[in-house]
């Protein structure tokens, strides 16, 4: 399957898709099952792998668990290049372009292009900005980075338009696993609008109806990750309603 087909044809059309993240230090494999049968009926439409800090072994397992279960396709969210799997679909490889550290613009990629060049993942280039999420999050440590300040539209704009015109395939703004305060949907709505790749929004994202405001404010992919880990019942409103707003195409 062409994932980044799936994406662009679904934000052409105005319809909107929604990732579930799994940690695989935090999806306890017993309480996989419930989240993977849940994700099956709500129509998740992927699952996005990874997190800032890894220290269980657990990401094969978890890749082969899931494949075990359902088509769903496993999209690799990494946050160091030793978080990557031939078992997984697709691969975001994320340039984190809010900041201003070298090994996570380039360094980390030159590391891991050999193994990704001979790969069967689907690579799609990925602008990855930080937003302040009002709190410190795992994210902004182990990346020595500065994140974008939330009232700041005009640095998040040029940062997403420089990301474009590098040529990356995809713009995700996270405000941080387990944000206090989620990007603001006027951030998305100034990104959303001079960008012409799909954007992801994540980090925060508690309730079904913050994710449909973010999807009208222009977001084309919902991620979310903690508030599943803490309620995993909460898969299918949250499908419900990503998956009901369609924004208008010009
Ligand atoms: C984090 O965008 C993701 O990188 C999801 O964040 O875990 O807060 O939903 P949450």
């Amino acid at each position: 399957m062409d994932l980044y087909k799936d994406i662009t044809e679904a934000k052409n059309s105005g319809g909107k898709k929604f990732a579930v993240l799994l940690d695989p230090d935090k999806v306890r494999l017993g309480k996989l099952d419930r989240v993977l049968d849940l994700a099956i009926d709500a129509n998740v439409d992927y699952f996005f792998i990874g997190g800032s800090l890894i220290v269980n072994d657990m990401l094969d397992d978890l890749l082969k668990s899931i494949k075990q279960k359902c088509k769903i396709p496993m999209i690799l969210f990494p946050g160091n290049s030793f978080q990557l799997s031939w078992k997984a679909d697709a691969l975001l490889f994320l340039s984190l372009i809010s900041g201003r550290n070298a090994e996570l613009l380039i360094g980390n990629h030159v590391i891991a292009a050999p193994y990704l060049k001979v790969s069967p993942l689907e690579i799609m280039s990925t602008g990855y900005m930080l937003v302040d999420g009002g709190i410190d999050t795992t994210v902004t440590y182990m990346s020595n980075t500065r994140p974008i300040p939330n009232n700041k539209e005009d640095i998040a704009v040029c940062t997403a338009v420089a990301g474009e015109l590098l040529g990356m395939k995809l713009i995700y703004m996270d405000a941080g696993s387990g944000a206090k305060n989620p990007v603001p949907e006027k951030m998305i709505q100034s990104v959303s609008d001079v960008i012409s790749v799909p954007l992801i929004v994540g980090g925060g994202i508690s309730t079904p109806e913050k994710a449909a405001a973010n999807c009208r404010a222009g977001a084309d992919v919902i991620v979310v990750g903690n508030a599943i880990e803490k309620d995993p019942e909460l898969i299918m409103d949250m499908s419900a309603a990503i998956h009901s707003v369609t924004t208008k195409v010009s």
